[in-house]
């Protein structure tokens, strides 16, 4: 079949994803938790901020900062917190499988000097954001694939795990029956965690890690370990990433596009703000079907986060507050 039929025929509300996890949130949660949408500070230092609401992660991330940490321990520590959550199932252990009932995950990470190390389908390992950073910082490479990543990990000491839980068996047990391939928004409760981290010494940091669209086709990759679209770090200037719909955040590079536009003088609000607009003029109608959320951090500490619909959320640790936030959103219909 011609690719381009192909992609015509396997669009994805037909090829079995379901945006789960990467477009949604829950309503419930976020109205108990949220504060009021943040209003910019300026020149704050520590800070750190993750998409959705996952207090431990950034809590955790606040505190090797408030140590005297490096950013990029913070961020690879408060990821590492949500890979082992079971409970969160858009991430590490515990994360919704492809179709074919294996947990695959993806993972990037980037520091301040620019260097960046990914690691994308690897299966049978929780920490993959540990192993992103061992990429970056041990091999020539940047991006390792599969059972070439794997096994780089295990050679290092990584632990072979099973990463799909009873409970990720029954929900993919019960989607099998069904195989309802439509998009939800903003339904559950977790998604995939981006952190971007400011220390001490004002050095900003990122990490992406995720398990993907539950559901997916097997081999499938999204955003979240391309450097550029899940996430952006460039220590001049700031740093941007992403969740929802990896295959539009893709297409649009959104978090190069956001920290590009911030350099230019825009505010990490004014930059998400356009990418989201990037992304849904690109996307014709079919935007009212998925989720795109990005979060972005500029040199002084001021945040930004806007998304497509309603309901998407992200943390803030700074000056010793943990807070939620709703972001503001493009689909006001
Ligand atoms: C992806 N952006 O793989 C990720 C999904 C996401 O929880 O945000 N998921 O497309």
């Amino acid at each position: 079949m011609k690719r381009r039929n192909f992609l015509h025929k396997a669009s994805l509300s037909t090829i079995g994803v379901v945006a789960s996890a990467s477009v949604v949130a829950c309503k419930s949660d976020i109205e108990k938790n949220n504060s009021s949408t943040n209003v910019n500070s300026a020149s704050v230092k520590p800070i750190v901020i993750a998409t959705w609401n996952v207090p431990n992660a950034t809590a955790k991330a606040w505190e090797v900062l408030d140590n005297g940490g490096i950013s990029l321990d913070a961020v690879e520590q408060g990821c590492m917190i949500e890979e082992a959550d079971v409970k969160n199932s858009s991430v590490g252990k515990g994360g919704l499988p492809d179709r074919d009932g294996n947990v695959t995950l993806d993972a990037c990470i980037m520091d301040k000097d620019g260097n960046y190390g990914a690691v994308m389908c690897v299966q049978n390992i929780i920490h993959v954001i540990s192993l992103a950073r061992k990429v970056m910082e041990e091999t020539p490479h940047v991006i390792l694939a599969g059972e070439g990543a794997e096994k780089f990990g295990y050679d290092l000491g990584f632990k072979k795990e099973n990463l799909l839980t009873e409970s990720s068996k029954k929900a993919w047990k019960k989607w099998k029956k069904t195989s309802d391939y439509k998009p939800i928004i903003n339904i559950e409760n977790h998604d995939t965690i981006g952190m971007l981290a400011i220390d001490h010494n004002g050095d900003i940091s990122g990490a992406c890690t995720t398990s993907g669209l539950s559901y997916k086709m097997a081999g499938r990759v999204g955003d979240s370990p391309i450097i550029g679209s899940g996430l952006f770090i460039d220590n001049e200037v700031g740093g941007a990433t992403a969740t929802g719909m990896g295959e539009e955040v893709l297409k649009t590079v959104g978090s190069f596009l956001i920290v590009e536009l911030m350099r230019q003088g825009k505010s990490p609000q004014e930059a998400c703000e356009e990418a989201v607009r990037r992304v849904v003029k690109k996307s014709g109608d079919r935007y009212k079907d998925f989720q795109v959320g990005f979060i972005a951090i500029n040199k002084q500490g001021e945040t930004g986060a806007y998304c497509i619909h309603e309901w998407f959320s992200y943390d803030i640790y700074k000056q010793g507050e943990n807070k939620n936030y709703k972001s503001a959103y493009y689909n006001k219909a």
